[in-house]
């Protein structure tokens, strides 16, 4: 890092010497950091280069996203060029406030959080409703492409790292019971299944509730918005708030579907975004539960097979872990609709 940070603060403008630098969050791509200059605080933070391989179509995605914000937004830096990017000899940075009265949920508590985060994703639908579609670009080409997904699993099992195949079987049965999900998709998308503009990572912690009531404040994690279904961001609400437990539990038994927190969570999204969505849409949630569950699980299993290339991982087979749990959620969303 070195003088990195500050030479970046400069480029957005801000001079001061900074008094505090440390690591901060839990995303398992982009690097950030929490910077304290003065008494102002700014999240820093570093993009993932490999994974987003054209910056140029996150920064176009955002300066359009930005155009009219409603508030849905934490503040971001621009550089003397207008840019929300930064590029120098260590990498894209870009700068933004630090909300300090907020946090990010990692894992669903309580249910009026859960409400609250689906009511502000809910309202980011509708704010994107006003945009055309065709003015996005995915900054990760199919990333929500179940077929692609499927592809790139097979690709892996071909190439397993040693030793990662074996111990995979049992997932990639247990993956294999699920592949009418994508023939199910594409029946909705033949039926006129709209496109919008969607975040692509509604996970409960890429929004910041508020710490004194936890309302909701803003959405994060911009990087991902883009084209999409609105399956994406619905579904993966789902797939992260419906049982209490991590990505990464140890114990698959923990794992468990509220059907009280389901109904929370469909408040909250209805009561925000219910008239701009077409029948199609409303009439097919808990299936936005199971596509975004089941391409979860193939990238974890995926990346497992790979040799942890994609996700951070804190442990040796933290993406074996993670894609068994998914698994295990998909398995129990299957057997119940709430
Ligand atoms: C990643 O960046 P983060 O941690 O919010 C991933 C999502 C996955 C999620 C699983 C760009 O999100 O697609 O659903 O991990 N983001 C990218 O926890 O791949
Ligand atoms: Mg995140």
């Amino acid at each position: 890092m070195m003088n990195t940070p500050s030479l970046v603060l400069s480029a957005f403008g801000i001079n001061g010497a900074i008094d505090k630098v440390a690591l901060f969050g839990s995303g398992h791509i982009n690097d950030t950091y929490k910077v304290q200059v003065a008494d102002h605080t700014y999240l820093l933070q570093k993009l993932n280069s490999k994974i987003f391989r054209e910056p140029s179509i996150i920064e176009n995605n955002k300066q359009q996203l930005f155009r009219a914000d409603p508030g849905l937004f934490v503040r971001c830096y621009k550089t003397s060029n207008d840019r929300i990017h930064h590029k120098n000899e260590t990498g894209v940075w870009r700068l933004m406030d630090f909300v300090l009265n907020a946090y990010a949920p990692e894992i669903a508590g309580q249910m009026n959080e859960v409400r609250e985060v689906a009511r502000g994703f809910g309202k980011f639908i509708v704010y994107t409703d006003t945009f055309n579609v065709e003015d996005f670009k995915e900054p990760i080409p199919d990333f929500h492409n179940l077929n692609w997904r499927l592809d790139q699993l097979e690709q892996a099992i071909q190439k397993a790292v040693k030793g990662r195949l074996e111990t995979s079987n049992g997932l990639i049965e247990r993956a294999g019971q699920f592949n009418w999900i994508a023939g199910r998709f594409q029946e909705l998308i033949d039926k006129g299944l709209p496109k919008r503009v969607c975040h692509n990572d509604t996970k409960l912690n890429n929004c910041l509730l508020s710490k004194k009531d936890q309302k909701f404040m803003y959405i994060i994690d911009l990087d991902t918005v883009g084209p999409g279904y609105m399956f994406f961001d619905f579904g993966d609400l789902m797939r992260t708030t419906l049982s209490p437990t991590p990505e990464g539990e140890a114990d698959e038994s923990l794992i468990h579907l509220r059907s009280d927190y389901y109904q929370a969570l469909k408040e909250g999204f209805m009561k925000s975004c219910e008239h701009v969505l077409s029948p199609i849409e409303t009439d097919n949630l808990w299936f936005a539960g199971l596509y975004m569950t089941y391409i979860t699980a193939l990238r974890f299993l995926t990346d497992y097979l790979n040799g942890d290339i994609y996700y951070k991982v804190s442990f040796e087979n933290e993406n074996w872990v993670r894609a068994r749990n998914q698994l295990k959620l998909l398995e129990l969303m299957e057997g119940s609709e709430f």
